[in-house]
């Protein structure tokens, strides 16, 4: 008697061929509109799903994962960060939560290297002078940014995301220093000549870059405070594709309208899609570059990305452990 297929229910669209896949594999139902949910048509889905994939416009809180029917039994991820989900309450409801780890990290790292060239040789203003007409040729002052070879390197989080960046930046001349909860190992500080720095406001008082790629949990958040983001060089700049949470947006504000920090580039915000219209003045004022949380934005992690849900997916119901469980570490 073959088994019946479990019932998946996708929080938004996903690439056409992983969900005309997943119709094959599984009962799919889809969000036709790809309207991001509130929390109550969250509710809903919950109370009949028994396998969720939600995107970070999902916030999967306490709440709605307590009032979720006994039949959920997987919280499949749409992502590789899952601070929009409450691991440990679904863990204690003995539901299990799935990312998409490894699949976007060389997008992620080419797209932070795009923003930290973007923001300290000003390309994005460069970019708007010509469309505007207001081009009058060439000066020896004219635009003039700040040099990113030979300078040093700040990377908080030495994960796969951290050590694909570092490895970029090498390759643009960069010194590779980094901040961590342990140092990693020696292979990895050896290939990208990295330093590392046990005290993480000691390295923020030394280095002209510094680039956020660690996970935001509640250890991490607001991680550089208003207080360390004062530490940091006034010609240093600090770039973001983590989570908006780990950084303090009021300081990060203050910092940058003080000129005690030369300047930001932003793909990540504390209350996306809202974004702190002080930060947007910033921008149009040319101190700080805001992108809509596009980093790993590529057709190829969309589709691998969901593949790896699929995996996931079908493991998990086929009776074994998935390949890409989210664990809750203590002290995380
Ligand atoms: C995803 C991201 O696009 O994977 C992550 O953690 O932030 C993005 O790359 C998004 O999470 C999709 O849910």
């Amino acid at each position: 008697m073959p088994k019946d297929k479990p019932l998946v229910v996708l929080t938004r669209r996903l690439p056409e061929g992983i969900e005309a896949r997943m119709a094959e594999l599984f009962r799919l139902e889809r969000n036709e509109t790809d309207a991001a949910l509130d929390a109550e048509g969250l509710a809903a889905r919950m109370a009949r799903a028994e396998v969720l994939v939600p995107t970070i416009t999902d916030r999967i809180d306490a709440d709605l994962i307590a009032r979720a029917g006994p039949q959920l039994r997987l919280i499949a991820n749409f992502g590789n960060g899952t601070d929009n989900i409450d691991v440990p309450a679904a863990m204690k409801r003995g539901i299990t939560v799935t990312n998409t780890p490894g699949v976007l990290t060389e997008d992620m790292a080419d797209f932070t290297m795009a923003m930290m060239v973007a923001v300290s040789r000003r390309l994005v203003e460069g970019a708007k002078v010509i469309p505007a007409g207001q081009w009058q040729g060439w000066s020896p002052g004219w635009m003039l940014g700040r040099r990113i070879h030979g300078k040093r390197l700040g990377i908080i989080g030495m994960g796969r995301i951290g050590l694909a960046v570092a490895r970029r930046a090498r390759a643009f001349g960069l010194q590779v220093h980094y901040h961590n909860r342990r140092p990693a190992a020696k292979r990895i500080e050896e290939e990208v000549q990295a330093t590392y720095w046990d005290s993480l406001d000691r390295m923020l008082a030394r280095m002209d870059i510094v680039s956020v790629h660690c996970p935001h949990t509640p250890a991490t958040f607001h991680l550089l405070s208003a207080r360390r983001l004062k530490l940091m060089k006034e010609d240093a700049f600090l770039i973001n594709t983590a989570r908006g949470g780990i950084v303090d947006t009021e300081g990060l504000i203050e910092c940058l309208e003080q000129g005690s920090l030369a300047g930001a580039a932003l793909d990540v915000f504390e209350h996306e899609p809202a974004v702190n219209p002080r930060l947007v003045a910033l921008a149009n004022a040319g101190k700080v570059l805001l992108l809509p949380h596009m980093s790993s934005s590529t057709v190829e992690s969309r589709n691998e990305m969901g593949e790896k849900v699929i995996i996931n997916i079908k493991t998990f119901t086929d009776g074994h452990m998935p390949p890409d469980r989210v664990l809750v570490l203590p002290g995380s």
